[in-house]
């Protein structure tokens, strides 16, 4: 039996990112179990989850497989259920929503309330889906988004007294970057007792000066950040004859949240250690860089740790050779989990000319985040042939794209088909929000023809 309690406590998970590859062999799925085990001691009433607890994307170029999806699933599922408190999501920006409906299918106490209101205990709670897309804020429509949330707030609590109430939302909520309007983030401040809010990473109370305002940490360690998550840093300036070594503590974790009290933070520390590796390798010659590379993994390659640890090489200044002369000495260290030296000298090598990598052909999904993506230079170049397009219709336009089953049927045959699918679907859109008007009959099988002799 649970203790009782003046009012209910939740525990809030964000960002873990599941799903996604990571480096070497770190595998999330145990790391995640162990977090639920810590979670259930605190026996919460609800457990709630900020956005990207999933990740679509294994890698930065691919999707994650169904099989493969589904046989993490299964052990999640099991996590969940264990645990038996209710759990309740909001959609992050790096998830399919198909992922968390799936869930609330299968798992008795999980439910997606993407978008709605739920009363928890006494706590009215708002589960806000993610409005970040492609590092952009559409304003007018965030400010009609915030009207509606509020004006269902009043109706909800008409005649009654004001329960607590807390906004669960997953944006850039941070001085710098895509960020969240100040002025529109304030009106939900004022209204809201607490609002929690995931996707920046790291932990963070009375965010901006606002009291009520939480920055939820990310979970465990993911790809995403690569560079910020370091528990430990070595790094070697030019000059400077000995390293420095740093070490901080694990920025992972999650919150425990009392109603009347102070949220609280709990860190979690994953079985994997991120380990920095940065040298400055202004005005020295390659052997002297190599013997400091040789000389800070030699050290590293005797800690008793060494098995725990993901190494993130990295070279700063400017120098005149190819870093990648330096992946030898980095292959050499078998035991060592060592991921690829990133150059960020920021010059061109003489050696290794930076040549366009070439890509492979996109997916639907990832051809929509492409064009959202890049939807400000679209508009530019849309304009400049005369045609009006907002943010608003592109969003439309993708996801037409997503949802027509013509296009996907039909992405099999021969490249020049999937494209002359795409732009047919793209073209009957603009059609129909009369960007376009009056095209010939025999405009599609003319775009058909084009692509076939492109292509
Ligand atoms: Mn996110």
């Amino acid at each position: 039996m649970q203790a009782q309690r003046d009012a209910e406590k939740f525990v809030i998970i964000s960002d873990a990112h599941l799903l996604q590859s990571y480096m070497g062999t770190y595998n999330p799925i145990l790391d995640f179990k162990e977090v639920f085990q810590k979670i259930a001691k605190l026996s919460p009433d609800f457990i709630l989850v900020a956005g990207d607890m999933f990740d679509k994307r294994k890698t930065e170029t691919s999707d994650v497989r169904h099989p493969e999806g589904e046989a993490a699933m299964m052990k999640i599922r099991e996590i969940f259920d264990n645990i038996r408190v209710p759990i309740y999501a909001i959609c992050g920006n790096h998830e399919d929503e198909r992922v968390l409906q799936g869930l609330q299918q299968t798992v008795k106490n999980f439910h997606y309330s993407g978008d709605k209101w739920e009363r928890l205990g006494s706590t009215d709670v708002y589960f806000m889906n993610t409005r970040y897309e492609a590092e952009y804020y559409d304003e007018k429509l965030l400010e009609a988004d915030i009207d509606n949330i509020l004006e269902s707030m009043k109706k909800r609590w008409k005649g009654k007294r004001l329960n607590n109430s807390i906004l669960l939302c997953h944006e850039w909520i941070a001085k710098e970057g895509a960020i969240y309007p100040i002025e529109l983030l304030q009106k939900l401040l004022e209204k809201f007792t607490w609002v929690l809010d995931g996707h920046m990473h790291f932990y963070a109370k009375n965010h901006l000066n606002y009291s009520n305002l939480v920055c939820l940490p990310s979970l465990l360690p993911s790809r995403v950040l690569v560079g910020k998550y370091w528990t430990e840093s070595y790094s070697w300036e030019a000059k400077v004859e000995e390293y420095v070594c740093k070490a901080r503590e694990s920025p992972f974790g999650f919150v425990e949240l009392e109603i009347g009290k102070e949220p609280v933070f709990h860190r979690f520390d994953p079985s994997v250690k991120i380990v920095d590796l940065e040298i400055d390798v202004t005005g020295l010659d390659l052997q002297k860089i190599r013997a400091k590379l040789k000389q800070i993994l030699d050290d590293i390659n005797e800690r008793a740790d060494r098995e725990k640890l993901i190494i993130l090489p990295s070279v700063v200044g400017s120098c005149s050779f190819s870093p990648s002369l330096l992946e030898d000495i980095c292959k050499a260290y078998e035991t060592l989990n060592i991921q690829k030296l990133r150059d960020r000298t920021g010059k061109v090598s003489p050696f290794a000319p930076k040549v366009a990598v070439k890509r492979p052909i996109l997916t639907i999904d990832q051809l929509k985040e492409e064009i959202l993506r890049s939807y400000p230079d679209l508009i530019k170049a849309l304009k400049k042939a005369g045609l009006k397009l907002s943010i608003t219709d592109i969003r439309e336009i993708c996801k037409a794209l997503t949802g027509d089953p013509y296009v996907l049927q039909k992405s099999s045959g021969p490249v020049h088909q999937h494209v002359a699918n795409i732009l047919e679907a793209v073209t009957k859109e603009l059609e129909k929000k009369k960007v376009v008007r009056d095209l010939p009959p025999e405009f599609l099988s003319f775009l058909a023809e084009e692509c076939r002799k492109a292509l």
